[in-house]
């Protein structure tokens, strides 16, 4: 039941090759731009912006300032997850979600809401329910109807699933795909859809960069979805990536994509500089460099896939201290510890200034 996405050769041959050959509209030169009006990444041609963690927020007004000043969307990095708002069934604690959308409201920010169903994190209350298909139906559709409900009009749009797909291109087991069947993927998408007809609703699900199979899965379900009249709007390519992974690789997930005609969301993007957790690593200037390279090389793919399909680019976190992978050690992201802006952010910088 559930290898319901067949991985077709033919399909695949065709995307390798134009992987390897660089077919799309691709200039690989670097333009020079004039820094010294760029003031912050607001001004961007697309919407750029960063997972938040409310408690930083909070209580570090550099993290604060420089979101206000460099940020147009946010994201929860935990505030929304199924375990942080649901407490049992109709019991629920907004507190961080609240949080996190007046404070966007208040610093005219656009909310994506990250995400309402995950296999991981699920409440004990939920792993424990039992009940028929239908039962477990109106549980997640009561979930869906309260949360979206709740901040409809507030934020803009939702990763409705998150991660659906294992290694192979097959549905991952979760307690949903078990207890409902792949059917609900689609019902997360029409309960979400019920509750704020006007949220744009993602697939959201890494992998695009690396692997062939979850490139294909991933874009197949999205297209199927919406082909079938599923209310999807867009495709979150998470593209937690770095500085080993080809740029080739990066341009060719963000156009894959677009393929699609979705709206095409780099919705976690992080470039690694020890992917293999060494702990004598330095952040050397050659380090440096290679990330710079990997920040435009997706900023930049953004500008080659049609406006109206440019959801935005959202960065998991703000400050490399902030990163979930900074104690492997890590310097993933495009502010260091002191918030300056480290060569990363003149990589975006040269990427969305064409
Ligand atoms: O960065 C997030 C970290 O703080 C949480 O502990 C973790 C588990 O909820 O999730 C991390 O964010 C993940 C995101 O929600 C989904 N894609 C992978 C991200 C990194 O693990």
């Amino acid at each position: 039941m559930k290898k319901i996405f067949i991985y077709l050769p033919i399909t695949f041959a065709l995307l390798t090759a134009s992987c390897d050959k660089e077919e799309f509209n691709s200039d690989n030169s670097i333009p020079e731009y004039p820094a010294a009006n760029i003031e912050n990444l607001r001004q961007s041609p697309y919407p750029i912006g960063a997972a938040v963690n409310i408690n930083t927020l909070k209580n570090n007004q550099e993290y604060r300032n420089t979101v206000i000043k460099e940020m147009s969307s946010i994201t929860g990095e935990n505030a929304m997850k199924m375990n942080t708002i649901s407490k049992g069934r109709k019991e629920y604690s907004f507190d961080d979600a609240d949080y996190l959308v007046n404070f966007a409201q208040e610093n005219n920010m656009r909310v994506h809401g990250h995400t309402l169903i995950w296999y991981k994190h699920t409440p004990d209350w939920v792993a424990n329910f039992s009940g028929s298909a239908e039962d477990w139906k109106t549980i997640m559709k009561e979930y869906i109807h309260d949360v979206v409900g709740r901040y409809k009009g507030k934020v803009a749009s939702w990763d409705v699933v998150n991660e659906v797909i294992d290694d192979k291109g097959g549905l991952r087991d979760c307690v949903w795909l078990k207890n409902i069947g792949p059917e609900y993927i689609e019902l997360a998408f029409q309960y979400a859809h019920e509750a704020d007809p006007d949220a744009k609703l993602f697939y959201n699900d890494y992998g695009h960069e690396y692997s062939h199979t979850r490139r294909y899965t991933v874009n197949h379900i999205a297209d199927s979805l919406a082909q079938k009249g599923v209310p999807i709007h867009g495709i979150g390519l998470q593209m937690h990536t770095n500085v080993n992974r080809s740029e080739n690789d990066l341009r060719y997930a963000v156009i894959a994509a677009a393929m699609s005609k979705l709206m095409v969301h780099v919705s976690e993007f992080d470039v690694a500089v020890n992917p293999d957790s060494k702990k004598d690593v330095t952040f050397t200037d050659e380090l440096a460099s290679r990330q710079k390279d990997r920040y435009r090389t997706v900023t930049k793919a953004m500008l080659n896939i049609p406006e109206s399909q440019r959801f935005g680019v959202t960065m998991w976190g703000v400050h490399d201290p902030s990163s979930w992978l900074s104690s492997n050690p890590d310097w993933a992201l495009p502010f260091n510890d002191k918030f300056e802006r480290k060569p990363a952010y003149d990589g975006i910088l040269q990427g969305i200034y064409q």
